[in-house]
């Protein structure tokens, strides 16, 4: 061993029990500044900083990184705390996938109902284990098409198109249920995808169809309501053990607070997305037939309970629930 290990070692021992005692926690979020889901997060920030030893800071306008790396690194605990949609949250944690179900939910109302009792505790357990610990449930309204072709009024008319969808198989499938190529990608390459032309559209709810500027470049947002996925404010499992019961107290009961916050924030943002958009030229229409689309992600479901059959007893509770 030469001098220098020695040295850096030395360090090494040195510095780690200090890094621990700090208590720095850093936060991922996708979002930009002012978006409900940060304004939350602002919160949270502010509220565990004022009551608790922990001293977090939250990297808005997803800086650290695309989502599927960021969960990855919460769960590692090379980031302490995030706000994930479920979506690609399903490769990791396969339990998640039921919450990327099409029309899985009837409604909002229903995925909160769901989400705030019994049923969020199914998803709390797998979620634990696999490194992290879900505090609270935001809100993510539905999610529908959008393309820069046409309205899509049937589910003939998403025959063809080439749409982006989150990192997770369940949505490639589903997409193909309606004769469509879909292509997962990080929320971040979206915009410029659709601009060149290597995509013709996506699906989102409208807060981030309109955040992102998607809806310059892919004019026709159609209503079909197809996904209602929660999204959590999650902590590494390493740094919440790593809590006594008074400050893991205190950060749930912010999270829980922000949370409040967020959906307020958001029934209020969809509106106002909404009036942008259409203002600013987008076409929104409704889909009358709702249920041909439904119909058609039947195979989805058969799909994922062929490979996944202990995952019918929750959808079950999900049905439940309603
Ligand atoms: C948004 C969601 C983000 C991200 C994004 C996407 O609605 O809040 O977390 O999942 O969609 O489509 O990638």
């Amino acid at each position: 061993m030469n001098m220098r290990t020695v040295f850096g070692a030395t360090i090494a021992t040195v510095l780690l029990p200090l890094a621990v005692a700090a208590q720095d926690w850093r936060g991922w979020n996708i979002h930009p500044e002012g978006y409900p889901n940060s304004a939350a997060l602002d919160q949270f920030v502010a509220e565990v900083n004022a009551t608790t030893d922990l001293n977090l800071q939250i990297f808005h306008g997803g800086v650290l990184g695309s989502q599927p790396d960021a969960i990855e690194q919460v769960r590692n605990n090379a980031l302490e705390f995030g706000q994930f949609n479920m979506g690609p949250m399903g490769p990791i944690i396969p339990t998640t996938n039921v919450l990327s179900l099409p029309f899985i939910f009837s409604g909002v109302d229903h995925m909160h109902k769901a989400m705030d009792g019994d049923v969020g505790e199914i998803f709390a357990a797998a979620m634990e284990p696999e490194g992290i610990v879900p505090l609270a449930w935001y809100d993510a309204g539905s999610r529908s098409f959008y393309n820069s072709k046409r309205p899509i009024m049937t589910p003939a008319d998403v025959e063809g198109l080439k749409l982006r969808v989150m990192n997770n198989d369940l949505f490639v499938d589903m997409v193909a249920q309606l004769g469509g190529n879909a292509t997962p990608m990080a929320f971040a390459e979206v915009y410029q995808s659709l601009k060149t032309g290597v995509i013709d559209g996506a699906e989102n709810n409208y807060p981030s169809y309109e955040s992102t500027g998607h809806f310059e470049v892919a004019g026709f947002y159609s209503v079909t309501d197809h996904l209602i996925i929660p999204e959590c404010l999650c902590v590494s499992s390493a740094a919440w053990n790593n809590l006594d019961d008074a400050t893991k107290d205190a950060v749930r009961a912010a999270a829980q607070n922000s949370a409040q916050t967020q959906r307020q924030l958001w029934a209020e943002r969809e509106e106002e997305s909404l009036s942008k958009v259409e203002a600013a030229g987008a076409k929104v229409n409704e889909v009358e037939n709702k249920v041909a689309f439904q119909e058609k992600m039947a195979p989805v479901y058969e799909n994922f309970l062929a490979s996944n059959p202990d995952m019918a007893s929750v959808i079950e509770a999900i049905q439940a629930a309603n």
